[in-house]
C-alpha cells in the first residue's frame, strides 16, 4: 500500500517484516545455529546457566505483558484520516479545522470500558471512543464515549465508580458485566449515575459493531478563535451506517460464539476496503448563553437536547488502515484528555479537569516511564522541541543544552515567547500573528476553597426521564428487561428495593436509536442463506449474487463445508461453511431458498439435529430479517406462527412483507422486487412486534 500521509510514512520507518535476509540472531546480534535446543550437559542432561541465548529468549517473554488498563483495557484500533468539510475558522484556529484541503492522519482506539483485556466484546457497557489526530501543530487526542454522559459529576468520584463495576472483591467476578451487587449498591446510592444508567440499560449498551456506533466528547469543551474568543462545543460523531445495536440475549450468545465479535468486524471491514466513516459535528454555545439551560453546561451526566442546539457537521473521519502490530500500536497506544492543540481549550467540568492529571500518571505507570510519545504510535507528525532529557527508554541522542535559557552552541532556537509577548498576542489584531502558539483561554477565576457541589448539579432526575420518554416503545421494553435482568442478578433485597422517584414527561426525538438508523445501505450487513442436498441451486446463486452486488457479505451455510447438490441435475451450490459451526448471532438476516430439500435437516456436528432450525428461530425471535423462497416458505411456515403473512398463502406471487420477514414464490431465480424489499428490511435493521413464535 502506497504511504499516503506522513503518519504512515513515519510508521514506515520502524516496520519491520519478517526476521530479513540472514540467519536468526540474539538480541546482541549473536547468530544462533540451533534455536530449537536448549544447550545441555549430555542430551538427556540439565541446561546450562552459560546458555545466553536460551536465557534472553525465556526472560524477554517472562516481559512481553505491560499493565492493562485499569478501565477500557479491551479495545481494537485503526489508523485513518479527518478532513473539514469547510473552514471553521469563525470558532476555532485550530490549523486541523480550519482547511478543508488538509487531511489529519488520526488513530482511533474503540474500547470496553469495564472488562479486562480478554474479555468479551458484547457485554453491556458504555464503550471508549478514542481519536487521536496527528495535526500539523500538535497531537489533538479526543478521548470519547459511545455515551454522551458519564455516571459521577467529580472526578474524585471515577474511582469509587470503577471499583463497583468491575467484579466483586472477593470473587472476581462477574466479568465484563454490571448485573452485580457493588454496582447497583454504588449506583442507587449515587443519584447523578441514573442517566448514564439508563443509557446503560438501553440497547446503546450493546452497539452491533464499531462501525454502526456514535462518539461523544462528552464534556462541554471550548473552541477558540484566533483573536482570543471562546465558544463552548460538545464534539459528535455519526457513524455513516446509522446507530445499530444488538439485543441482549444476542449478545449473551455472541459473547461464547465469537468473543471478538467486534474486533473481527472492523478488522474485516478495513482489511475488505469497507472503510468505515463517521461525521464530526460540534454542539456550539456562544459564552454569553452559558446559563441559558436548565441544566448546567459543565455538568458532564447532562445532554443539550439536538433539538434546542443542532448538531453542525464539521468534517469526515475514514478509518482505512488496520495497525501492523497489536501490542505495538493498539496496546501502547496512550491517550490523553489533556492533549489539545491552539483553538480548543477546556471548561471547569470537575469530570474533565480530574482526567487532565489522569492520564499521563497512569501512562507512567502502565509504559514503565516518560518517554512513551516517542512510541512509533504516539509520536507526533508536529516537530518537537522540549528540555525534557534521560528517563527509561529514551530513543533520542540529545546533544543540546537542556535548559533555557541558554547560550551555548549558537543558543537556544526553540525559545518560548516571552510572558509579556504571549499575554498581548492574547487578544492578537491579526489572526495570523497568533498561529502555532497554544494559549490558555484567559478565563477569570475567584471563588472560596471548597468541595461542596453548585447546586446547579443536583437535578439528577429530569434528563434519565428525558431519555426515557424520547425513546421508542421497544426500546422502552428493552430497558425494562435489562433492569429486570440485572437486578435479578443482585443478591442483596436491600439494594435491589433502592430506587429513584419519577419526573416530569419531557422528550427529545434524538435521542432514540430509530433517529439514528442510517442511509439504507446494507453494505457489509452479513446474510445466511441456508443450502441442503436439492437446493434449487440457481436460486440460491441469485439471491447470494443480487445482495453481494448491493455490498452485503453473504455466506452459504450448508450440512458441510465444501458443496451440496441442487435440485436440478448437474447444479451445485458452493457451501462456505458447515453451519453447526456457526450461529445466527454472528449474522443480520438469514435466506431460506426453494428446492427439494429441506433447509432444516441436520448436518455433520449437528448434535441435536436442530442447528438450522434453532439459527431461523433465533434470527426471527431478534427481529432479523428472515426471507423464504419458494418451497423455503413451508419450512419457514413450520417454526412461524401462524398469523404470519406469507407469499402463497391465497394472496397468489409476488412478494409480501410482514415484520421484516419477507417471501417471494418464485422458482429458479429471484425477483428485483423481492431483492429490494429484503435489502429494505435489511437495511431498518430489526423488526420488532412480530408474533411470538410458538416454542
Ligand atoms: Fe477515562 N481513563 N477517565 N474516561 N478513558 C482511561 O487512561 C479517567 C472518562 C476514556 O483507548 C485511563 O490510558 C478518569 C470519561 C477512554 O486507550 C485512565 C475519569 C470518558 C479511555 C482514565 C475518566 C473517558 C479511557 C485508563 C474521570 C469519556 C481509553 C488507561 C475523571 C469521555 C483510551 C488510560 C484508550 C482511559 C481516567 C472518565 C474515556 C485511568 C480519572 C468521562 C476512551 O487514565
Amino acid at each position: 500500500m502506497p504511504e499516503s500521509d506522513g503518519k504512515q510514512r513515519q510508521r514506515g520507518a520502524h516496520r519491520v517484516n519478517g526476521q530479513g535476509d540472514g540467519p536468526l540472531t540474539t538480541d546482541q546480534g549473536v547468530v544462533i545455529g540451533q534455536p530449537d535446543g536448549s544447550v545441555r550437559a549430555g542430551e538427556r542432561g540439565p541446561t546450562l546457566l552459560e546458555d545466553f541465548h536460551f536465557r534472553e529468549k525465556l526472560t524477554h517473554f517472562g516481559h512481553e505483558r505491560i499493565p492493562e488498563r485499569v478501565v477500557h483495557a479491551r479495545g481494537s484500533g485503526a489508523y485513518g484520516y479527518f478532513e473539514p468539510y469547510e473552514s471553521c475558522a469563525a470558532y476555532t484556529r485550530a490549523a486541523f479545522l480550519r482547511d478543508p484541503a488538509v487531511r489529519t492522519p488520526v488513530f482511533v482506539r474503540f474500547s470496553t470500558a469495564q472488562g479486562p483485556r480478554g474479555s468479551a466484546d458484547t457485554v453491556r457497557d458504555s464503550r471508549g471512543f478514542a481519536v487521536k489526530f496527528y495535526t500539523s501543530e500538535g497531537n489533538f487526542d479526543l478521548v470519547g464515549s459511545s455515551f454522551p454522559v458519564f455516571f459521577v459529576q467529580d472526578g474524585i468520584k471515577f474511582p469509587d465508580f470503577v471499583h463497583a463495576f468491575k467484579g466483586e472483591p472477593d470473587s472476581g467476578m462477574p466479568t465484563g458485566a454490571s448485573a452485580h451487587d457493588t454496582l447497583w449498591d454504588f449506583v442507587s446510592l449515587q443519584p447523578e449515575t441514573l442517566h448514564a444508567v439508563m443509557w446503560l440499560m438501553s440497547d446503546r449498551a450493546l452497539p452491533r459493531s464499531y462501525r454502526m456506533m456514535p462518539g461523544y466528547g462528552v464534556h462541554t469543551f471550548r473552541l477558540v478563535d484566533a483573536y482570543g474568543n471562546s465558544t463552548f462545543c460538545k464534539f459528535h460523531w455519526k457513524p455513516l451506517l446509522g446507530v445499530h445495536s444488538l439485543v441482549w440475549d444476542e449478545a449473551q450468545e455472541c459473547q461464547g460464539r465469537d468473543p471478538d465479535f467486534h474486533r473481527r468486524d472492523l478488522w474485516e471491514a478495513i482489511a475488505s476496503g469497507e472503510y468505515p466513516e463517521w461525521e464530526l459535528g460540534v454542539q456550539l454555545v456562544p459564552e454569553e448563553e452559558e446559563f441559558a439551560f436548565d441544566f448546567d453546561l459543565l455538568d458532564p451526566t447532562k445532554v443539550i437536547p439536538e433539538e434546542q442546539v443542532p448538531v453542525q457537521p464539521v468534517g469526515r473521519m475514514v478509518l482505512d488502515r488496520n495497525p501492523d502490530n497489536f501490542f505495538a500500536e493498539t496496546e501502547q497506544v496512550a491517550f490523553h484528555a489533556a492533549n489539545v492543540v491552539p483553538g480548543i481549550g477546556f471548561t471547569d467540568d470537575p469530570l474533565l479537569q480530574a482526567r487532565l492529571f489522569s492520564y499521563m500518571d497512569t501512562q507512567l505507570n502502565r509504559l514503565g516511564g516518560p518517554n512513551f510519545a516517542q512510541l512509533p504510535v504516539n509520536k507526533p507528525l508536529a516537530p518537537v522541541r522540549t528540555t525534557q532529557r534521560d528517563g527509561r527508554h529514551q530513543y533520542a541522542l540529545h546533544s543540546q543544552a537542556s535548559y533555557t535559557p541558554h547560550s551555548l552552541g549558537g543558543g537556544c532556537t526553540a525559545e518560548p515567547e516571552k510572558q509579556e509577548e504571549q499575554e498581548e498576542q492574547e487578544k492578537p489584531e491579526k489572526p495570523e500573528s497568533s498561529n502555532g502558539v497554544f494559549l490558555h483561554h484567559p478565563e477569570r477565576l475567584g471563588g472560596t476553597k471548597t468541595r461542596r457541589r453548585s447546586g446547579s448539579f443536583a437535578d439528577h432526575c429530569s434528563q434519565a426521564a428525558l431519555f426515557w420518554h424520547s425513546v421508542g416503545d421497544w426500546e422502552r421494553r428493552h430497558i425494562v428487561e435489562a433492569f429486570r435482568f440485572e437486578l435479578g442478578r443482585v443478591g442483596s433485597v436491600a439494594v435491589r428495593e433502592r430506587g429513584p422517584s419519577g419526573a416530569p414527561e419531557v422528550t427529545s426525538p434524538a435521542l432514540s436509536l430509530e433517529a439514528a438508523r442510517g442511509s439504507g445501505s446494507i453494505r457489509t450487513r452479513r446474510v445466511a442463506v441456508l443450502v441442503t442436498d436439492g437446493v434449487d441451486a440457481r436460486q440460491a446463486d441469485a439471491v447470494r449474487d443480487a445482495l453481494k452486488e448491493r455490498g452485503a457479505v453473504v455466506e452459504a451455510l450448508g450440512p458441510r463445508a465444501g458443496e451440496v447438490h441442487g435440485h436440478d441435475d448437474g447444479t451445485a451450490c458452493a457451501v462456505d461453511r458447515a453451519l453447526p459451526t456457526v450461529a445466527s448471532v454472528l449474522y443480520d438476516a438469514v435466506v431460506l431458498p426453494g428446492g427439494s430439500g429441506d433447509p432444516l435437516a441436520p448436518g455433520a456436528g449437528d448434535a441435536d439435529g436442530h442447528a438450522a432450525a434453532r439459527f431461523v428461530r433465533d434470527a426471527y425471535r431478534h427481529g432479523k430479517p428472515v426471507a423464504a423462497l419458494g418451497s423455503g416458505i413451508g419450512a419457514l411456515a413450520a417454526l412461524a406462527p401462524e398469523e404470519l403473512r406469507t407469499a402463497g398463502d391465497g394472496g397468489g406471487g409476488g412478494t409480501v412483507v410482514d415484520h421484516g420477514v419477507v417471501t417471494d414464490t418464485a422458482v429458479g431465480t429471484v425477483t428485483e422486487e423481492f431483492v429490494s424489499a429484503f435489502a429494505d428490511a435489511i437495511a431498518a435493521h430489526r423488526h420488532w412486534g412480530r408474533p411470538r413464535m410458538p416454542r
